[in-house]
């Protein structure tokens, strides 16, 4: 009798628990992690063609960024989407008040951010509790995951294992590996720096496992065997976060909130009381700096650029991507630009499409005659 996929996983994770962990083993531990990553991977191909998903929550997105709240059932995330935004979404002193997508938007120095309440997030939701595979996969889509988190109830890693289970890594990025198949020779895995979590050997019986043949593999920062695998498994989301602690005005003890400021070091940490309307200026202002947004400011050909109204985009934006933002008929029509400020070499340089235009940049767009 051959094992379900599940059995099978379970069966590796435990070889792994039991396997003791020193050099030795290094090797053979490395290796079962990338059998279990692939499993996981059939598993959600699995899972995603065989319509075990159910719904999907339908959501548009819209304005210059998405922000997701992200936390427990009952920790005030409704509440904070109402005071952030125009949104009427239901609060209630009950978990799974909010049963659905709820967006709202927020504007803020002429950004419009979208903000979206979601159901609370339980453990082994990525296995599909309380809606949590349709949760996880509109947070997956978000541009900044706002963790929301009971001043008294603190436990961000049950969140954040749930997240990191469906392939969402939070304040990283992808390792800096470059794979390119070959003909023949084998897998050749070559370095840039010096590596001390895994070695040349075992990436190389990693990359094997993920069925190349023959690659070269070129190794360029000193990552992990997790970090590695994320790399061939190629369908992760790398995605910024922040956390909000909620309900302080129930907190007595400044201590408790320095504390909790270490706690969640490496995260933007700010402190509000959703009710009490308390940091909720902070708070704006805080998610607006996390986007990472930049300004643009139009100059009609021949005349003064608004310098009152900018223009707000994402941080790598380029010429292509403002066209798009302001209609669909400027593109096909786009003949040049003209551009001012700090991505200009001097001032008045004419650039294409793909310029990268970068913050407080004044910009011309040239159309085709009788273009649009
Ligand atoms: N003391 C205090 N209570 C709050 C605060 N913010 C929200 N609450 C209360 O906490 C309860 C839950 O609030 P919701 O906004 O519905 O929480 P939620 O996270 O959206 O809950 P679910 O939708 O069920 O996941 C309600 O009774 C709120 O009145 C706060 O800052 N301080
Ligand atoms: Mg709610």
């Amino acid at each position: 009798m051959s094992l379900t996929i599940e059995e099978q996983i379970k069966a590796l994770e435990d070889e792994i628990f039991k396997t003791q962990k020193n050099k030795n083993t290094e090797y053979h531990i490395g290796k079962l992690k990338a059998k279990i990553a692939r499993l996981k991977e059939e598993q959600e191909k699995r899972r995603s063609s065989g319509g075990r998903t159910g719904t999907t929550y339908a959501v548009k997105k819209s304005g210059n960024a998405t922000v997701a709240l992200v936390g427990f059932p009952s920790v005030g995330k409704s509440t904070i989407l109402n005071k952030l935004t125009d949104a009427d979404s239901e609060v209630g002193a009950y978990d799974f008040t909010t049963l659905d997508v709820v967006p709202g938007v927020m504007e803020y120095k002429f950004a419009k951010v979208q903000i979206l309440d979601l159901p609370g997030l339980i453990k082994d939701a990525s296995k599909g509790k309380g809606r949590g595979r349709e949760v996880l996969s509109v947070v997956r889509a978000a541009d900044l995951i706002m963790f929301i988190i009971d001043a008294f109830d603190t436990n961000i890693h049950i969140l954040t294992k749930e997240l990191e289970a469906v392939g969402i890594r939070i304040n990283t990025h992808p390792a800096d590996v470059v794979i390119s198949k070959t003909d023949i020779g084998g897998v050749d895995v070559r370095t840039t720096v010096k590596l001390t979590q895994i070695d040349e050997e075992l990436a190389k019986a990693i990359v094997a496992e993920y069925g190349y043949v023959n690659a070269d593999v070129v190794i360029r920062e000193d990552l992990s065997v997790d970090e590695l695998i994320d790399v061939l498994a190629g369908n992760r989301v790398y995605a910024k976060a922040m956390v909000v602690v909620n309900k302080i005005d129930l907190v007595k003890d400044k201590n408790y909130m320095k504390g909790l400021k270490e706690k969640f070091h490496g995260y933007d940490v700010v402190f509000v009381s959703a009710e009490k309307n308390i940091g909720i200026p902070e708070l704006k202002e805080t998610i607006y700096q996390n986007l990472d947004l930049i300004s643009v400011y139009l100059k009609p050909q021949g005349k003064d650029a608004d310098m009152d109204v900018p223009l707000i985009v994402r941080h790598g934006a380029s010429v292509g991507d403002v066209c798009d933002s302001l209609h669909r008929s400027i593109r096909p029509n786009f003949r040049y630009s003209v551009i001012w400020g700090k991505s200009a070499k001097f001032p008045g340089q004419t650039v294409g499409l793909d310029h990268i235009l970068r913050d407080g940049d004044i910009l011309t767009i040239v159309k085709k005659r009788g273009g649009g």
